[in-house]
């Protein structure tokens, strides 16, 4: 693609949403568009996961719900303690799917109670504009489109999810495998330097490949960082890989 992309600052000066700001801020000051996906199943490991990629990465995104020993005392508050000190946001994976009344049951009750500690969450838009009313405190990632294999996100389906993206006040920002909007965020997760799937339909990209064709302003990567024998290093490769990636993508 020739066209340059819009810089983080561009969008800093654009947006007035306080979780936006947030990760604008957290990635100039960190030279990181790293969000590292924590899909690990206990306590102790989304702990030790944390402590050590914290410094390098923008988010955390969790899905608190494989967590087999959740507690909240155990899990949350130490989780938010170590987000506090390495400085950066928590994101919920929740990719809501309800209607409103649902939903906001799933934000704030439960064990989760995602509500108190999440920065920011997923949601589909499949429930419409008014579903995603009950996110006011935080800010929501729309699902607009899906990276894995056979996903029914066609063009027409994302045309619409953009229109209730676009118009929602809560909405912050997309997941998607293609570009949208330069005023909404845009959140690019399957991508992997090592591999090209996984064999279950997932479908990887490089760094590169994001920042330059979609021009992308977050990666998501999960396997590539929890998965390696040092994530603490490839969380640092991801962390490089990505800026340089952001780096020449607006030149140019
Ligand atoms: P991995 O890099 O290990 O493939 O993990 C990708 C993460 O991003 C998973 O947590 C998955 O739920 C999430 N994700 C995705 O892979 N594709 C999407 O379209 C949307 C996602 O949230």
């Amino acid at each position: 693609e020739e066209e340059t992309r819009v810089s983080y600052e561009q969008k800093l000066n654009n947006t007035q949403h306080s979780v936006s700001r947030k990760l604008l801020e957290t990635a100039l000051s960190k030279k990181s568009n790293l969000i590292a996906s924590a899909d690990v199943t206990t306590t102790q490991e989304l702990l030790a996961l944390a402590e050590k990629v914290g410094p390098h990465i923008i988010a955390l995104k969790t899905h608190i719900d494989i967590i087999s020993d959740f507690e909240y005392e155990k899990t949350i508050i130490p989780l938010k303690e170590i987000a506090a000190r390495h400085q950066f946001l928590l994101m919920e994976d929740r990719k809501f799917a309800d209607i409103g009344n649902t939903q906001e049951l799933q934000f704030t009750s439960g064990v989760f109670k995602i509500t108190d500690w999440a920065d920011f969450v997923t949601s589909q838009v499949i429930g419409g504009f008014e579903s995603l009313d009950c996110f006011k405190n935080v800010g929501v990632v729309a699902i607009v489109g899906m990276s894995s294999k056979g996903a029914l996100t066609t063009a027409s389906y994302r045309e619409e999810a953009l229109k209730v993206a676009l118009s929602h006040p809560n909405v912050i920002g997309g997941v998607s495998q293609n570009k949208i909007p330069e005023d909404l965020l845009l959140f690019t997760p399957g991508v992997n330097l090592a591999d090209s799937g996984d064999g279950k339909g997932q479908q990887y990209n490089t760094p590169e490949h994001v920042f330059k064709t979609l021009h992308t302003d977050f990666i998501i990567v999960g396997r590539g960082i929890y998965k390696s024998d040092d994530p603490e290093a490839s969380a640092i490769t991801y962390k490089t890989e990505g800026w340089n990636a952001y780096i020449n993508s607006l030149i140019k």
